[in-house]
C-alpha cells in the first residue's frame, strides 16, 4: 500500500533563503518543497506540502489529513513555543509525526527552549539545516506504517 506524507510548514518559512542566511540557510522553500517531493516520488510516496502563516489554516490542513495521511513532518515556526491548539490537532487525529527546525532551538533564546509538540513526536530533528525535512522523509519511509484505511 502507498504511503502518504504531508509536510507542513508555520509562519514565516515562506521567507526562507530571502533573509537570516546566517540561521535559516540560503535556499528557499519551493526548493526544499520540490526536493521533498521528488524524494517522496522516488520512493512511491504521495506528498502533499502546506505552508501557512495562519494558525487555524494549520489546524483545518491537520484535521483533513486524518484518514488520508500516514505520517506528518512539521516545521511549526514560532507556534512551536506558543500553540496548545497544534498540539490537540496532531493528536486529535492520530497520525504520527515528525518535528523539524531548521535551526538549535536549544542553543538559541530561552523561549524557544520549550515545545509544545516535541512529547507527542515520534522524533524531533533540529539544526541540521533544511537536511532536517530529508532526514525526517527518510525516517517516515522506512518506519512509520501505512494505515490500513489510508
Ligand atoms: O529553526 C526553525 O526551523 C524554527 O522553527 C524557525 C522559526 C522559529 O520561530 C523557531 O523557533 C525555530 C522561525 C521561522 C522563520 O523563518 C524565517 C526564515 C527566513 C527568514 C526569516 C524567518
Amino acid at each position: 500500500m502507498a504511503k502518504s506524507i504531508l509536510l507542513i510548514n508555520g509562519p514565516n518559512l515562506n521567507l526562507l533563503g530571502t533573509r537570516e542566511p546566517a540561521t535559516y540557510g540560503s535556499t528557499t522553500l519551493p526548493q526544499v518543497v520540490e526536493a521533498a517531493q521528488k524524494q517522496c516520488t522516488e520512493k512511491s510516496i504521495t506528498f502533499a506540502h502546506l505552508q501557512s502563516n495562519h494558525e487555524g489554516v494549520i489546524l483545518d490542513c491537520i484535521h483533513e489529513a486524518r484518514g488520508n495521511v500516514d505520517a506528518i513532518i512539521i516545521n511549526p515556526g514560532a507556534f512551536t513555543h506558543t500553540s496548545v491548539a497544534i498540539r490537540d490537532a496532531l493528536l486529535g487525529v492520530d497520525i504520527p509525526f515528525v518535528e523539524v527546525h531548521i535551526s538549535n532551538v536549544h542553543a538559541r533564546e530561552t523561549f524557544r527552549h520549550h515545545s509544545y509538540l516535541s512529547d507527542k513526536a515520534v522524533a524531533v530533528i533540529c539544526g541540521l539545516g533544511i537536511y532536517g525535512y530529508e532526514a525526517a522523509i527518510e525516517y517516515a519511509s522506512r518506519h512509520i506504517k501505512p494505515k490500513e484505511n489510508a
